[in-house]
């Protein structure tokens, strides 16, 4: 075959994948529906505070809402025994070679469980730390909330547009460390701003609690 027409075949294969998933996202999105079941599929940079961030979320929410959290690691499930210690279940999705998950692992999960013991609760979706990947691939969550830190340096914002412009909320973590990194944290929530002027925006600091309860009203819970 001509290389102009192996690219394109590529080009169709990779468009056919990114359909397919659009579509079973939709299904899940709809089925999480019927449970009144809200969903966050939260992306973000490896060791940005993902997991950290759940944790606080978990424990502070697990007394109103039942809460699932889905956890999409590579190869472990430290961070959904993380999560368990907070009287969250957890599933552990390991996606082995892949660096995102994507809708139909979701549909597996949602298909294997009974959805009514979260009726009226919360999904939470950790996907694979990757700033990157997660952006073709959504998973039918109602919001994306997507988490940089300040230690990813101070264009982490502005390198990767496409997953801020996809997201409903952006949270930048690790506040609690300003004094020691040299980052200007306005100038990153303007890039933010610059990029998706709808986006909700908030500066954390898992490790201190800083700014968590704004989180929790910017996810209207
Ligand atoms: N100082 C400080 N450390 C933090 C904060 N949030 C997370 N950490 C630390 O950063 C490291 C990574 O945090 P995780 O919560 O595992 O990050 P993650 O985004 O879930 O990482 P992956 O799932 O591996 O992509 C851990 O050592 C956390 O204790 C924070 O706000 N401030
Ligand atoms: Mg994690």
């Amino acid at each position: 075959m001509p290389e102009k027409e192996k690219v394109s075949k590529i080009i169709e294969l990779n468009e056919d994948l990114i359909e397919n998933n659009e579509r079973l996202a939709n299904e899940n999105n709809q089925t999480l529906k019927k449970y009144n079941i809200k969903s966050f599929d939260i992306v973000g940079a490896i060791g940005a505070g993902k997991t950290a961030i759940l944790e606080i979320l978990s424990e502070k929410l697990s007394k109103k809402y039942k809460i699932l959290v889905i956890n999409g690691d590579v190869a472990t499930r430290i961070d959904a025994d993380r999560i368990e210690q907070h009287g969250v279940k957890t599933i552990q999705v390991n996606t082995g070679r892949e660096c995102a998950l994507n809708s139909y692992h979701i549909s597996q999960v949602i298909k294997n469980i009974d959805l009514k013991d979260y009726e009226n609760g919360i999904l939470f979706i950790e996907n694979v730390g990757n700033l990157i990947c997660p952006s073709d691939f959504i998973l039918g969550a109602e919001s994306r909330i997507v988490i940089v830190s300040i230690t990813e340096g101070p264009w982490v914002v502005r390198k990767h547009p496409l997953l801020f412009k996809m997201s409903d909320i952006a949270v930048i973590n690790k506040i609690d460390l300003l004094d020691i990194i040299d980052v200007n944290l306005e100038e990153m929530i303007n890039d933010a701003k610059e990029i998706n002027p709808n986006l909700k925006i908030i500066a954390t600091g898992a490790k201190t609690g800083e700014n968590i309860s704004k989180l929790i009203e910017a996810l209207e819970l």
